[in-house]
């Protein structure tokens, strides 16, 4: 029977007999804002100060428990009472109070309920302390609790990595586990009768004292070296284990203190804000302004996809891991098999790394199918084309498909340079003609941006918007342009990599420099593993765009021309034994740029690193600040999402955009203006700034201010 019920602010309060139930009530994920934190507060006094309530049980009323910090507020204002007071005054209670963690309770969620005495959860639940994603630690005693109730080996794992856990590797934490979610409130209110009725001692985290005895010193030593050695760039991880380690090494009011200074730490450094940056632009990329108010997604129920070879088969998967059913198109029956024949050896992989269990290779076989006949796609909602990339071809598959598939069908392209309006042109239905550029291997990248056309149909966005979560992709929408976003940018960064071999630099000082900088692999390394020949036919497309300059790509260009396409042809930029993938410096390729650069009369020198990262970076940035200001990408931390989730650009810088804001607009723009002027004619056309850039710079904005 509920009584007394009212509400502090997003908090609901009400008595069920002698037990005070304090819902959390915050759309949509119960972030602990200010107004939660007063809510929380005042709701617990009520409790504390009402002589007919002898127990509190905590609960939320969203599927979510909770969120954690409002990582909205980390912009600043005034935060009081922060998170550490609310939880010190639960702690402190008087009354026992029981945490009922209904739902998912991440960072300071989950360093709520273990403020809390007691803890009643379900076996399905996971929990998580991702604060290190957002390039800090949790700073509401979170390391000092969790490690008192976990081992401290599992505290580690769960702080430094972020990941969320099961329950049911959390035996200390939780005091009481249910089976199922909605059993957890009614299980824990029972167990806060039980502990009055019992008159149970207040079991309070903070009276718990850890040793710590030479086998946990020496835990603490070896994992600070592994995150050492595994999280280079990234400044949070090693802080994370020096918050823990305060946790053996202090009393746990110490132990807070040095919790505190250490978070403050994380919190004013570049990666922090870099990270906190991405999280709000990740989920922004899927905020699509501009369309019609009343829009309405279509159904996607069946896809067919041309092409069964990586690209084809890779989209493929896609749409089976998420249960709908596929057609796949080939010419020839021999190509479909061989291409099935691979999707089934992908998956056959994943369960043999437990990723996935045979019955789900299976399911997910059985909604792929194969046929050489067009008319089979006469039922599909969405086609997807990954066929050779050459306008005619394109022109030729979009013309058939326009006399087999049924009226409201969406017919995209994967095309990754081509001219999407071209390809529109080719249907009498341009309205549901849309890119969805995947990349490679389209399995497994998780970015697909979705090129919108200059007839695409606001439905058609939206549908493919949405499809992008559905198949658990980054979808972002960008405009019609030689490359879109991400390759038109790649362009500038793959070309002064070659330049600077001409002038004297070498792939593996190049590729050292962006390594350290980041980014997965160097220049000349990415374009071993995707194969020169891939870059040489690009150009050959488009040699009216290069043809001012001689020195082009020249080496690149000779070595195609050469066979050496890299790493399938074990040899390219480098060299490669049979079977490895390391790369094997090649003095031959230093000998063709030198002698490329004698005959161009480009006189060889010693560059700096900084040199080479500046004219790497710097230029792929300036074509950023021109698509901005062209309207190809939105805003510029669609862009950041495109370079962290397409081509590996670090997280702990943000991306390419936000990277710029951080280094200043201004030192951008000056170091272009350098190179412009210090590199005769070849600096001359292509260092140029951006208007935008120069825009913004004179006004000391940043590119996060155009909206
Ligand atoms: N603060 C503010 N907004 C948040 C938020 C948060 N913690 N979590 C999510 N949102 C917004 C999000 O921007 C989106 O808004 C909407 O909620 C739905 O989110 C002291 C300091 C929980 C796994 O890092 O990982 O606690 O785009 O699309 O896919 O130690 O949200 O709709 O306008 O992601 O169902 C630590 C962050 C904070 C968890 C749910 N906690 N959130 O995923 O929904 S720091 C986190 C997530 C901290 C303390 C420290 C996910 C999710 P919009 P969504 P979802």
């Amino acid at each position: 029977m509920s009584q007394d019920a009212k509400e502090f602010g997003p908090i609901s309060y009400h008595t069920q007999g002698d037990v005070a139930l304090i819902g959390l009530n915050s759309a949509p994920v119960n972030a602990l804002s200010k107004a939660v934190r007063i809510g929380v507060i005042d709701s617990v006094n009520e409790a504390l100060a009402n002589d007919s309530v002898s127990a509190i049980v905590l609960y939320s009323k969203l599927p979510l428990f909770s969120a954690g910090a409002d990582i909205s507020e980390f912009s600043g204002g005034d935060l009081s009472p922060m998170l550490p007071e609310v939880l010190e005054i639960i702690e402190q209670a008087s009354k026992p109070v029981v945490a009922a963690v209904t739902g998912n309770a991440f960072g300071g969620g989950l360093e709520l309920a273990l403020a809390c005495h007691y803890r009643v959860t379900h076996s399905k639940n996971k929990v998580g302390l991702p604060e290190v994603h957002l390039g800090i630690l949790p700073g509401a005693g979170g390391t000092q609790r969790l490690p008192r109730l976990a081992d401290a080996k599992t505290a580690l794992d769960m702080i430094v990595t972020g990941a969320p856990t099961s329950v049911v590797k959390l035996g200390g934490v939780f005091d009481h586990v249910v089976d199922a979610p909605e059993e957890t409130v009614e299980a824990a209110i029972e167990f806060a009768n039980k502990v009055v009725a019992d008159k149970l001692p207040i079991k309070r985290v903070c009276d718990i004292n850890l040793s710590f005895d030479e086998q946990t010193k020496g835990l603490f030593t070896a994992y600070a070296e592994g995150v050492a050695a595994k999280t280079r760039g990234f400044f949070a991880p090693g802080h994370c284990v020096k918050a823990v380690e305060a946790a053996f090494t202090h009393s746990f009011k110490d132990g807070l203190s040095r919790e505190s200074e250490l978070f403050m730490e994380c919190m004013k450094t570049p990666q922090a804000r870099a990270q906190q940056h991405f999280f709000f632009a990740e989920r922004a990329a899927s905020h699509v302004s501009g369309l019609s108010k009343d829009v309405k997604p279509r159904s996607i129920d069946k896809v067919g996809v041309i092409g069964a070879g990586t690209m084809g088969g890779g989209i493929a998967m896609n749409f089976a891991n998420a249960g709908i059913p596929v057609v796949m198109l080939e010419m020839k029956q021999e190509a479909l098999d061989k291409g099935l024949a691979l999707i089934r050896r992908n998956y056959e992989n994943s369960a043999k790394k437990g990723k996935l269990t045979q019955a789900q290779v299976e399911e997910r076989m059985a909604l792929l199918s194969g046929t050489t006949d067009y008319d089979s796609l006469a039922d599909v909602d969405l086609v997807i084309e990954a066929v050779f990339e050459k306008m005619s071809v394109k022109k030729e598959v979009f013309g058939a498909l326009d006399k087999v598939c049924k009226p409201g069908a969406i017919l995209a392209s994967n095309t990754s340079t081509l001219d999407l309006n071209e390809i529109a042109s080719a249907v009498s239905r341009p309205q549901d003609v849309i890119g969805l550029h995947f990349f490679s291997p389209a399995n497994v990248m998780k970015l697909l941006e979705i090129v919108k056309g200059e007839k695409t149909a606001d439905d058609v966005i939206l549908t493919s918007m949405k499809l992008a979560k559905t198949i658990r992709k980054v979808g972002v929408l960008v405009g019609v342009c030689f490359g879109f976003v991400g390759n038109r940018m790649i362009e500038p960064y793959g070309r002064e990599a070659n330049r600077l071999m001409l002038e004297g630099a070498s792939p593996e000082q190049v590729d050292r420099v962006i390594g350290k900088f980041g980014l997965p692999m160097g220049p000349f390394t990415m374009g071993d593993m995707a194969g020169l020949d891939i870059g040489y036919f690009v150009r050959e497309s488009r040699r009216e765009f290069i043809a001012h300059d001689p020195s082009y790509c020249v080496v690149a260009d000779k070595l195609v021309q050469q066979g050496r396409n890299g790493l399938k042809s074990g040899r390219g930029a480098y060299l490669y034994e049979p079977g490895s993938r390391k790369p094997i410096p090649d003095p031959e390729v230093i000998a063709i740029a030198k002698e490329e650069a004698e005959r161009l009369g480009i006189k060889q020198r010693e560059i700096s690193d900084q040199e080479i990262l500046e004219r790497c970076i710097y230029p792929l940035i300036n074509e950023g600040a021109d698509i901005l200001k062209e309207g190809i990408a939105a805003k510029s931390s669609d862009i950041d999402v495109i370079y962290v989730y397409g081509y590996g650009f670090p997280v702990f810088r943000g991306g390419p955009m936000q990277y710029a804001d951080e280094v200043g607009l201004s030192e951008v723009r000056d170091r272009l203006n350098y190179y412009k002027e210090s590199l005769g004619e070849y600096g001359k056309h292509w260092f140029e700034p951006s208007d935008l850039l120069n825009e913004l710079a004179d006004a000391g904005k940043s590119f996060s201010s155009v909206k």
